[in-house]
């Protein structure tokens, strides 16, 4: 097993991964810019090297400051949480080069699902339903409005190196299509340096549902449920849940077959999240995450594994323990992201958390690399931490979440718990009746500017 992992990460995620690591016996370094040395992140690891100024280009995605911080302290592996280099490809081969463990996919399977297009093509190949659509990059605008045409308006229009949301173009009649095809490629070429683009029939009202899956390095791919993660805001999720209100053991059983026997097919290694939208029964695959995700955690709650030590145990070649059907989903859990910005213009809000007390008890899990006198610099982003709750049921779940969120306590600062209070009272969220539109609907009709 590996002596000593570097946590290239900050705030909470860099916390959740130097527990799974001190929980193994494994000693940690921690990485920070100038603007994070008094975080806790860097307080709990067993050493810290600092990577660099405030900006994350120059402190936590420097990659020549974190190899050399590898090297001065003498890590045998990285674990690069989300976000900054998490599903860099280059990164990856960079520490594999150096003679270090990449805790994470293989470069190949990051690269791979960085290019949407090519990563759709080959999850369909693989048995995995996708969103009907162009078969590649479209070539030109009349391939374009030929491809419209056949499958009907309204299409979107998304860029491959996009993702996330960002790069897309709807497009409701042939008449809007010129404009959107030549600003699509120009938004893409400006915003990712790739002009490609390809075109999907567009969806109204789907379910945005992740499947988790973990792969060992013998071939063994399990998946652990689904995530229901449509209540998002400007691509931000807000609240996530497992299992989803919307899906039967059945549903879940065979998307999970599925995905696993494709990514069997594959050789993944590692974790990952299929994501699929939902809509009348039928799931159509729109993007794979080759990383640990924000919202683990509602998976973890409800199948008692612990991904981050998972992953630390493939990563140095160990067998998955267990079998699918050892994967048993108990109960439920909700994730409410906590973050550090106005409830209801949603401006950020960093400075001085005077006050702060984690809620508790039974079912109550808050991760968080706040205390009382931190000061959240303004270089990053919002996320305070993560609420999250699991019960037997999702009405015991939602009890708890209700009660969890009275008991925070965040001072100094303003954050979005008011927004949670607001959301757990709506019938349609206590009913789990929401699709990826109903929370930016919900906002445009709140009362501006309220209380
Ligand atoms: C779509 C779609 C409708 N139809 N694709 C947005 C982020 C990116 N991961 C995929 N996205 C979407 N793709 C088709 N063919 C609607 C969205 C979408 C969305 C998806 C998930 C969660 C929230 C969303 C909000 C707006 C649009």
């Amino acid at each position: 097993m590996f002596e000593k992992v570097l946590i290239a990460n900050r705030g909470e995620i860099a916390l959740r991964v130097n527990r799974a690591c001190k929980e193994m016996g494994i000693a940690t370094v921690a990485i920070h810019s100038t603007a994070d040395a008094d975080s806790m992140h860097v307080r709990l690891a067993d050493e810290s090297v600092c990577v660099g100024p405030p900006p994350a280009s120059q402190s936590y995605l420097n990659i020549p400051a974190i190899i050399s911080a590898c090297e001065i302290t003498g890590a045998d592996a990285i674990h690069p949480g989300y976000g900054f280099l998490s599903e860099n490809a280059h990164f990856v081969d960079i520490v594999t080069a150096h003679g270090i463990t990449f805790i994470g996919p293989e470069a190949d399977h990051i690269r791979l699902m960085g290019d949407k297009i090519a990563a759709k093509q080959a999850v369909k190949s693989l048995g995995i339903p996708t969103v009907p659509g162009s078969e590649g990059a479209l070539a030109s605008e009349s391939e374009a409005a030929d491809f419209a045409e056949s499958m009907g308006y309204p299409v979107l229009i998304k860029a491959a190196a996009g993702g996330g949301g960002r790069g897309m173009k709807m497009v409701r009649s042939p008449s809007e299509l010129p404009l959107a095809f030549s600003t699509a490629r120009a938004e893409a070429k400006a915003a990712f340096g790739d002009d490609a683009v390809y075109m999907e029939k567009y969806l109204e009202r789907p379910r945005h549902i992740e499947i988790q899956v973990i792969a060992d390095s013998h071939g063994k791919v399990l998946h652990l449920g689904e995530r229901d993660c449509s209540l998002q805001r400007r691509h931000q999720k807000v609240w996530e849940e497992a299992p989803s209100p919307a899906l039967n053991v059945e549903a879940r059983n065979q998307i999970g077959k599925t995905v696993t026997q494709a990514l069997t097919k594959l050789g993944y290694l590692g974790v990952g999240t299929v994501e699929f939208l939902y809509e009348q029964g039928q799931f159509f695959f729109i993007e794979m995450n080759t990383r640990l995700q924000v919202e683990h955690p509602v998976t973890e709650l409800v199948t008692g594994l612990d991904l981050v030590r998972e992953q630390i145990r493939i990563a140095d070649g160990s067998h998955l323990e267990l079998d699918q059907s050892d994967v048993v989903i108990a109960g439920h859990s909700i994730e409410c992201r906590i973050n550090a910005e106005n409830a209801f213009t949603f401006q950020a809000s960093p400075g001085k958390i005077t006050d702060f007390h984690a809620p508790g008890g039974l079912g109550v899990r808050m991760d968080s690399a706040a205390y009382a006198g931190y000061r959240i610099p303004p270089y990053y982003d919002s996320l305070v931490g993560k609420l999250i709750v699991h019960g037997k049921s999702r009405n015991e779940c939602l009890m708890r979440l209700r009660r969890a969120l009275d008991e925070l306590v965040i001072g100094g600062i303003e954050t979005n718990i008011p927004l949670f209070q607001e959301l757990i009272k709506q019938p349609d969220i206590l009913d789990g009746e929401y699709n990826i539109h109903w929370l930016e609907h919900y906002l445009a009709r709140r009362s501006p500017g309220a209380p």
